[in-house]
């Protein structure tokens, strides 16, 4: 007998489509790692991935494979009981890249680790908050007009900072409106690796809507030119894509590309990794807070528990379900005063709603060793 995995495949409806400069989609294809025990008990884990290599080169349909050909069979001399989280990551790291696929296992793993020591995410990362500050990232638009209408809306409800996703020939406008709009507002924009070197003087120009930050403007191995940009640009760098590890965060700080960083679970290859991530910027006064990828409520529980941690200390794209579906997986999270709750049961402190689960469903991989 020993641990058992589920790859659940999902398909979500987003209440509106999100555009990128990467890429638009209307759609959530979610994965859902289950690892479950010979007591039956299941923990849970989400692999981030998007549906096409857009973002990084990982992909939904190569992250599954790569789950149940090398990642899972891997694991196999730990599985005879529910290994520890540590010894998790170390196994994991014998394979290269794929962190999202990393973390989605190491999660689910880690979920039921605590759930049999009773123990939760948050307890065990370090939270210090019970509740998080909320932003929200919003996709690039049809028109101003609409750019405006979902702004509102948003801060109608509360999120105490808006990030608007960026890209050549969307930007300036857009930052003019919003600010004209709400000119106190904390305003940030991402770009997600669309614009190059040449575009410094540009992204100057960015400065006058006193924006938080702008994240990663360039692409993610470009480290000397986020280090240019921020000689010509008095707005403060912050990199999503650039930052892998706790050696490249260090890098990337030291060498002067960064002085924010957004940290992704999914993107460093899990919650061991994001908190050393974390606590490396926290000795070197570097400011962090916590990404999202349009999660379910599976990812945006342990997200949260994450963003408790005393270094987070910006609002994160940690919005509420309604942000994104109309229907979650889980129970929604929803927004109170511009905060979420850290959640405070054993593991992630969410599970599936099984209903939901069945009728959200496009497959289910079982997986054993
Ligand atoms: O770059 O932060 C990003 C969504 C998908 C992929 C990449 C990014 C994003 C977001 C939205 O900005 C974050 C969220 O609300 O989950
Ligand atoms: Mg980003």
């Amino acid at each position: 007998m020993s641990i058992s995995f589920n790859i659940h495949s999902l398909e979500i409806p987003l209440v509106r489509p999100f555009r990128t400069s990467f890429g638009s989609q209307s759609v959530r294809d979610v994965v859902l790692v289950e690892a479950v025990s010979d007591a039956g008990i299941s923990g849970w884990g989400e692999c981030v991935t998007m549906a096409w290599p857009g973002y990084s080169a990982e992909y939904t349909r190569g992250a599954i494979n790569v789950m149940r050909e090398f990642l899972i069979p891997t694991l196999l001399p730990l599985l005879g009981s529910t290994p520890a989280p540590g010894s998790v990551r170390a196994a994991l790291a014998v394979m290269q890249g794929n962190p999202m696929a990393k973390s989605a296992i190491e999660t689910a793993l880690l979920d039921l680790w605590l759930k049999e020591r009773n123990l939760s995410l948050g307890e065990f990362l370090g939270a210090v908050r019970d509740r998080v500050d909320c932003g929200v990232s919003v996709g690039i638009p049809n028109s101003i007009a609409d750019l405006i209408t979902e702004v509102g809306q948003y801060v109608d409800e509360g999120y105490r900072r808006i990030k608007l996703k960026v890209e050549p020939g969307w930007d300036l406008d857009a930052l003019r409106a919003v600010r004209a709009q709400w000119p106190d507002i904390p305003l940030q924009v991402d770009a997600n690796q669309a614009y190059r070197r040449s575009d410094a003087e540009h992204l100057a120009k960015f400065d006058e809507f006193d924006l938080l930050l702008i994240e990663q403007p360039l692409p993610e191995d470009d480290l000397l030119g986020h280090k240019l940009i921020s000689s010509v640009v008095a707005t403060p760098i912050c990199l999503d894509e650039s930052i892998l590890s706790v050696d490249s965060a260090e890098s990337a700080v030291e060498f002067g590309a960064t002085t924010i960083i957004n940290i992704k679970p999914g993107r460093v290859g899990g919650f061991l990794n994001a908190r050393d991530i974390h606590d490396l910027c926290v000795e070197m006064n570097i400011p962090v807070w916590c990404g999202g990828m349009l999660e379910t409520g599976v990812g945006r529980a342990a997200n949260i528990a994450l963003a408790a941690l005393p270094g987070f200390i910006l609002p994160g794209d940690t919005s509420a379900s309604s942000r994104y579906y109309k229907e979650d997986v889980t129970q929604p999270f929803v927004l109170d005063n511009g905060q979420l709750l850290v959640p405070t049961g054993p593991g992630i402190g969410v599970e599936p709603i099984a209903a939901n689960l069945a009728e959200m469903s496009t497959n289910i991989e079982h997986v054993e060793v």
